[in-house]
């Protein structure tokens, strides 16, 4: 016990060491029982010296003390919880979770009209077919991976985020101003969405998608039982309507994908060179590829008509055997996973997996090899070992590359300059320094490392394992997201932070490029709907109260005001069909209300001066509570109403 005490007395002594002057970190560790300091009573217990020593290898603190705003905003991946989580970083408190691909009891997401038309509108004709007979609107649930924020000129926009949904084939745009999910968008032709990134110049613009399964193209029901003729597809989507752009036919499956800061090129990987079924057949092949797309290319054969059309999207080929200026394919050792270009905007690198080593290509080699004017290997520069099980790479913007390295549980600092050095063959040492990171590291990345303006001052370890580094919480474990200090010359470890399934990925953006609202607009294109059936009806949204019938459906407009809704009571009839349209007129920050009908599964969330509304069959005769969950008022139990049910 004595050592958690330690650890703990220890992480609050590095505050004071960054954001209070004190004596130095001895003259603290002699100190014992409580310390003032400001506002706050700090408990140093112990004065042991090796104590304090250890507190001076750990660097900067993580701990943002409470009044304290984070520097940045954490992007997480929520895995298959379907969800994205917003982190404050170096805190790493998670301040708020947007839902996107699953259903939110809080919020309502999935509930309300707005977000299942948000959830099914941007599924192909086929598929809302398919779902309908099933009784659906949408799919329940998501996998997501891989966050990414729009760009203009490389540098974050503060626009859009977009993730992958892997499990059901889809994308989602989420709003920066209001951190919601705006715009859902299935991919047709293709199957499991997994790499997702998005192009850099001059903005986003395309958001590019792998589909990391084969299937037939189309996938009707022929050649089922003939691999060889399934295709990769991938995808380039309009980012700002959320609408396919095109697609590619390509040799072999896709997993990770990047993009360049020009423009000019997309570049995946690929595992299953093999087109096989089977982990014994997709490992098989001692190398696998990374296809490098020319967007240009592709975009004058789509601009031209040159193109097969599948389910309304143009497709180009740009398999091996085509032989087309669309794509390059680039030998790697068996089974490469991550790719992530370099924030100066001159090289990516390709990260092993199955081969202890990362491959660094140059982008410059890239218009060469398309102008025939070098072969596929000559655009690869380096390709340092790095340790087991390399699976992402980011970098400081000082020159340094960061390796997840799974098998070894480490993170990998290299220099990308000394690693080049290294390959032509000058005597040069790229390696900088392993950390052990706990345990089985998956994504790894720093601070705003995904755009030009990479400032190398902290950096993520997403572990997947969390092996003995918190308390027992039965047979599923949470996952250790491990905040490290990369500042200095040295990698410091500082923060160990638990996290439900599954943060694949995150991206750490600098609290300067995110800006969004504190109250809604009540005109936002989001309720235009709402404004268009409240006038449809004679009636002003948000401004009247009103209940509306006609044959059989019941439209109820009602406003929240704290601590009233502004009806106490309405009646319906067994059977009716009845909306329920909120608006909240509060103005004020952090009032939000909720409407929660007992007994109809309704139950959502209405921001300040927001609109929202639930639809339900009222066919249970009786008196019905409505009650507003969202604790917003002295006298907030008190805002309840009734519903009539007739028989
Ligand atoms: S990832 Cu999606 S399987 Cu390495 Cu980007 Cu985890
Ligand atoms: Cu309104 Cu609680
Ligand atoms: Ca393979």
């Amino acid at each position: 016990m004595a050592t958690d005490d330690n650890k703990q007395a220890l992480s609050r002594r590095d505050l004071l060491g960054t954001s209070i002057k004190v004596a130095t970190v001895g003259g603290l560790a002699s100190m014992a029982g409580p310390v003032a300091v400001g506002s706050g009573v700090l408990t140093a217990s112990v004065g042991l010296p090796q104590v304090a020593a250890a507190a001076t290898q750990k660097g900067k603190g993580a701990d943002v003390p409470p009044g304290q705003l984070d520097e940045y905003y954490g992007f997480w991946s929520g895995g298959h919880s379907g969800e994205v989580r917003v982190l404050g970083l170096p805190s790493m408190r998670e301040l708020m979770r947007i839902p996107v691909f699953n259903r939110e009891s809080a919020t309502g997401w999935g509930l309300t009209n707005e977000s299942r038309k948000i959830l099914s509108e941007g599924l192909t004709p086929e598929t809302r077919e398919f779902l309908k007979k099933q009784g659906m609107v949408t799919y329940d649930h998501g996998d997501t991976h891989h966050p990414r924020m729009s760009y203009t000129d490389g540098s974050y926009d503060g626009r859009y985020l977009f993730i992958n949904d892997k499990s059901n084939t889809r994308i989602a745009r989420i709003r920066i101003d209001i951190m919601k999910t705006d715009k859902v968008l299935e991919i047709p032709n293709a199957q499991a969405i997994h790499g997702l990134r998005l192009q850099r110049y001059p903005k986003t613009g395309y958001v590019f998608c792998n589909s990391e399964m084969r299937t037939p193209l189309p996938n009707d029901g022929r050649d089922m039982n003939d691999p060889k003729k399934y295709v990769g597809i991938f995808s380039a989507v309009d980012g700002d309507s959320m609408t396919m752009a095109w697609q590619v036919k390509v040799s072999g499956n896709l997993d990770n994908v990047d993009a360049d800061y020009k423009g000019k090129y997309a570049v995946s990987t690929c595992y299953n060179s093999e087109e096989g079924t089977t982990l014994a057949e997709m490992t098989a092949a001692p190398a696998d590829h990374v296809v490098i797309f020319n967007i240009k290319a592709i975009e004058e054969a789509v601009k031209a008509g040159k193109v097969e059309m599948h389910q309304g999207v143009p497709v180009v080929d740009g398999r091996k055997e085509a032989q087309s200026m669309f794509t390059r394919y680039i030998p790697i050792a068996s089974n490469p996973h991550g790719v992530n270009a370099t924030p100066d905007g001159k090289y990516v690198v390709i990260n092993g997996k199955l081969s202890p080593t990362v491959y660094v290509i140059e982008w410059d080699k890239v218009d060469e090899l398309f102008a025939g004017k070098i072969g596929e290997k000559d655009v690869i520069v380096a390709n340092p070992e790095v340790g087991l099980g390399p699976l992402h790479t980011t970098f400081d913007g000082r020159g340094n590359a960061y390796t997840s390295v799974f098998l070894d549980s480490q993170i990998v600092k290299w220099s990308i300059g000394d690693a080049i050095k290294q390959h032509k063959g000058e005597k040069a040492n790229p390696i900088r320094q392993k950390l052990d990171v706990h345990y089985q590291v998956g994504h790894t990345n720093a601070s705003m490392a995904e755009s030009k303006d990479a400032d190398g001052k902290w950096l993520v370890a997403l572990c997947k394992f969390s092996k003995d580094r918190f308390l027992n919480v039965g047979p599923l474990k949470p996952e250790n997201d491990q905040l490290i200090d990369i500042s200095g010359d040295e990698m410091k470890l500082v923060h160990d932070g638990p996290t439900f399934p599954e943060p694949h990925d995150a991206i750490i953006v600098h609290k300067s490029k995110v800006n969004p609202v504190e109250i809604y607009n009540p005109n936002d294109p989001l309720f235009a709907d709402l404004h268009a059936l409240a006038k449809s009806d004679g009636l002003q949204l948000g401004v009247d109260s009103k209940v509306i019938r006609e044959n059989g459906k019941v439209r109820v407009y009602m406003l929240s005001h704290a601590p009233t809704f502004s009806m106490t009571e309405f009646s319906v009839k067994k059977g009716d069909e009845v909306t329920v349209i909120i608006s909240n007129t509060d103005e004020i920050v952090d009032l939000a209300h909720g409407f929660t009908m007992v007994g109809h599964n309704v139950c959502f969330e209405v921001g300040p001066k927001a609109h929202a509304s639930a639809t339900f069959k009222a066919d249970r005769a009786g008196v019905w509570y409505y009650y507003c969950q969202w604790f917003c008022h002295a006298l907030h139990m008190e805002m309840q109403g009734r519903m009539f049910v007739e028989a």
